[in-house]
């Protein structure tokens, strides 16, 4: 095709733009013009890859950098700078984490992700009776400064870009980030220090009332103060970092489809601007330059492309009708991916490296500024050395071995994906004004409507894996003999969960025995105070701001908890309501069997029934969540199709301790207790709930599990410590499970 270069072609308006922006982006390289890329980019058959492709016929292209961002944030996207691998993870101790990043920054990994355990992202401190199971399981445990200078010893974060995905305890966990930076650098200023901070902190609190779960206050102050706070915070003091990271990944890997989980992300990154401009009084420009988005990639190849592509024009367009911004950048979704977990099986793990692979290559042709890519053991339990080297290096690999970064966005104009990118973004569009006719995002998530479609969604698709309709290898199509499949087992990292939180205790009481108590007391008392403020603190220089005032409690080694308990004195823990879907289930099922399928449903509601009938009630079973792990996908679907089954089901409350739990099931008089664990605590909680009812008489309930939870453990949970009657996998049928859950709950005239 003619280029610029060809003397007979006159560039149309918008191909001129992408040349001045292309100009401009390849002056900050040096020796690198477009002409260097062209020449760079001959195949050994002789033909010149351009850097962009565009139809020469068209009067007004699309081109990557220019309004409406289509194809890509940036003109050169990856012939200039590929996107940043950046592998997400965090292992019990701040030291193993710091020790890993370390060996992952040696091995070419290229931006730093942490992942925080869940007692940090509740705001519990380590030796909280709540948090038993939790320390250090998903990932590092942080209760004070020292904890943060530990995880980046030897890390300057002044020249390292750091992500850390923290949505609850947002406050303390920043100004930690922020302290251990300031000093890392005692001989700087730290304005200075601040200003060169570049990264990305999650601080999408809206996501986790839907998905995520891992709130800590109501979503008034959450948003209203907490998310604003910091959006003025940084955008006065540290230019360089990215506010919030609007992430629709979570609602994908809780069953969105493609079209829900860009609707809602989008409607989310709305309100956070609304938030900004209308309650925290901050320049729209001020803000949304820093907003980036984070998107899950799951098996549908052409469809994750096309989202991701519908997505940036979607923002750009409802930015710019709504909140008219001077700076372009305000338009830009720039994001990170991460390819999805629930896509990854149990059942021969190395195919998931596959898997992987693929979405990651979706990821990539879609535009995504940054990846993740899993590790296959991950629907097993946390990632070795090995199994995380080998997601590095899908990473490495494309982009080093296989031309891909040649081309930016290699599917414009393609018929078929360009048509697909209409239709997904007129589907979003669609559900996007129906959020903003009902008052906004804000307002959605709490008449319950955006939980229920994600839920509705997710046992909908639940109904068709069940039913054979979709396909998983290795799962419901191509199984393995139980013997291979014992041969296809892998290693999985083992956390010794007590000495972590042990370990965490001595050093949070050391930290607070070297204090001063006093100013460590009077940091506190000012932010509650300020928690307890009506009118906005968020304009950056505003003493009262909440993100200036976790600074300084950091700064006197006040810890995670004691700040979150100040702020939960003002404004309390929020509560969830369980409610669940009903009937999708039965019916995506029904609708998507062949008859021999239909016939083991009914064949199940039969049995159901034979035991109402021999019992005198149905088959009551208590779903349950014990400790800090909010992952409720898994628990959720099984509630709904176990209730169209004709089970009598109780969703438990999340976040329970194995005692609550004990008492609601004791209360309710359910024959079943199944707790579905994400998290790790499998092996701490299961025997603590096993011995709560044993101490208060209820031995006759049958304790089932489910969830992430290593094949190698099964013996411990089945047999060692007899806390489960039975496990199930991921993979795992409803309706097989609750056969066997029927099988097990003994009958009046056994007992
Ligand atoms: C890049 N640049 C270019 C360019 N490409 N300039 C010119 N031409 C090009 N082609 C410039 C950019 O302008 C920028 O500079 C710099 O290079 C870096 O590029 P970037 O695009 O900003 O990339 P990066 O720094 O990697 O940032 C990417 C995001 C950021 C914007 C997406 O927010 C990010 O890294 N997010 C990661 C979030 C994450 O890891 N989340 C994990 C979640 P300037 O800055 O000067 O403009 C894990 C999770 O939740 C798991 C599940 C769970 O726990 O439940």
């Amino acid at each position: 095709q003619p280029t610029r270069f060809s003397s007979t072609y006159t560039p149309p308006a918008s191909v001129q733009e992408w040349e001045k922006l292309v100009d401009k982006e390849l002056s900050r390289a040096k020796n690198v013009s477009v002409d260097t890329l062209r020449s760079e980019r001959i195949t050994p058959e002789g033909v010149a890859i351009q850097p962009i492709y565009w139809d020469l016929k068209d009067e007004n292209p699309e081109m990557p950098g220019v309004y409406p961002y289509t194809r890509g944030p940036y003109g050169t996207m990856y012939c200039y700078r590929p996107w940043t691998i950046r592998q997400y993870a965090g292992f019990s101790t701040a030291e193993e984490s710091n020790a890993f990043y370390k060996r992952n920054l040696a091995a070419g990994q290229q931006g730093l992700s942490v992942a925080f355990d869940l007692p940090t992202h509740r705001g519990y401190d380590s030796d909280h009776e709540r948090v038993v199971g939790d320390v250090g399981m998903a990932g590092v445990s942080i209760d004070t400064l020292k904890d943060m200078e530990i995880l980046f010893n030897g890390i300057d974060l002044t020249q390292v870009s750091v992500s850390m995905t923290m949505n609850g305890a947002v406050l303390p966990i920043m100004a930690f980030y922020v302290q251990a930076a300031i000093e890392q650098h005692p001989d700087k200023d730290p304005a200075e220090v601040m200003a060169a901070l570049k990264g990305t902190i999650q601080n999408d609190i809206l996501k986790e009332f839907m998905v995520r779960n891992t709130y800590i206050y109501p979503p008034e102050p959450s948003v209203n103060r907490v998310v604003a706070d910091i959006m003025g915070f940084t955008a006065q003091h540290m230019p360089k970092f990215n506010s919030i990271s609007i992430s629709g990944y979570h609602m994908q890997e809780a069953g969105a489809d493609a079209a829900i989980e860009m609707a809602f992300t989008i409607a989310d990154g709305l309100e956070y601007i609304r938030t900004a401009v209308e309650v925290a009084k901050l320049d729209v420009d001020a803000v949304a330059p820093r907003l980036s988005f984070f998107w899950g990639i799951g098996l549908n190849f052409y469809t994750e492309i096309a989202k991701m592509r519908a997505a940036r024009k979607l923002w750009a367009e409802l930015v710019k009708e709504k909140f008219n911004p001077k700076n372009s950048k305000s338009l830009l979704l720039r994001t990170h991916s991460q390819t999805s977990g629930y896509s990854l099986t149990e059942a021969q793990p190395m195919n998931n490296i596959i898997r992987t692979t693929i979405e990651a290559m979706a990821a990539v042709l879609g535009g995504t500024q940054s990846l993740h890519t899993n590790s296959y053991d991950e629907a097993v339990g946390l990632p070795t050395d090995q199994s995380a080297r080998v997601a590095r290096n899908t990473q490495l690999i494309l982009q080093e071995e296989t031309g891909i970064c040649d081309v930016a966005d290699p599917w414009g104009g393609s018929y078929m994906m360009e048509s697909l990118t209409d239709e997904l973004y007129h589907k979003a569009k669609a559900i996007i004004d129906q959020v903003e006719e009902k008052g906004g995002m804000t307002a959605f998530i709490n008449n319950g409507h955006a939980k229920l479609m994600i839920e509705e969604s997710a046992t909908k698709k639940q109904g068709r894996i069940d039913s054979g309709k979709d396909t998983v290898v290795g799962v419901n199509k191509y199984r393995l003999s139980a013997e291979d499949e014992q041969s296809e087992r892998v290693d999985v990292l083992q956390i010794d969960n007590t000495e972590v939180r042990e370990k965490q205790i001595a050093r949070m009481n050391q930290v607070k025995a070297e204090r001063d108590e006093s100013l460590a007391q009077e940091a506190l008392a000012r932010l509650e105070a300020s928690a307890r403020k009506t009118q906005s603190t968020s304009a950056g220089n505003d003493p009262d701001n909440l993100m200036s005032l976790c600074i300084e409690c950091a700064r006197l080694r006040c810890t995670l908890g004691e700040m979150s308990q100040a702020l939960e004195n003002a404004w309390g823990r929020h509560v969830p309501d369980t409610g669940m879907v009903q009937g999708a289930y039965a019916a995506s099922f029904n609708a998507n069997s062949s008859e021999d399928k239909a016939g083991e449903y009914e064949s199940i509601l039969k049995a159901v029934e034979g035991f109402e009938t021999s019992e005198g009630r149905r088959p009551r079973i208590l779903v349950a969540k014990m400790g800090q792990d909010g992952h409720d996908r898994g628990a959720k679907v099984i509630a709904s199709g176990f209730a169209d089954l004709g089970f009598d089901v109780d969703v438990g409350p999340l976040f329970q301790t194995p005692k609550e739990v004990a008492l609601q099931a004791i209360d309710s008089d359910v024959h079943v207790i199944g707790v579905s664990s994400q998290a790790a605590g499998h092996k701490t909680l299961l025997p603590a709930l096993k011995k709560e009812l044993k101490d208060l008489g209820a031995d006759h309930i049958v304790v089932v599990a489910g969830g992430v939870i290593p094949p190698q453990d099964y013996d411990f949970l089945l047999k060692e410590s007899k806390s489960a009657g039975a496990v199930f996998g991921p993979g795992t049928r409803i309706i097989d499970a609750a056969k066997q859950v029927l099988s097990l709950i003994p009958r009046q005239d056994e007992e």
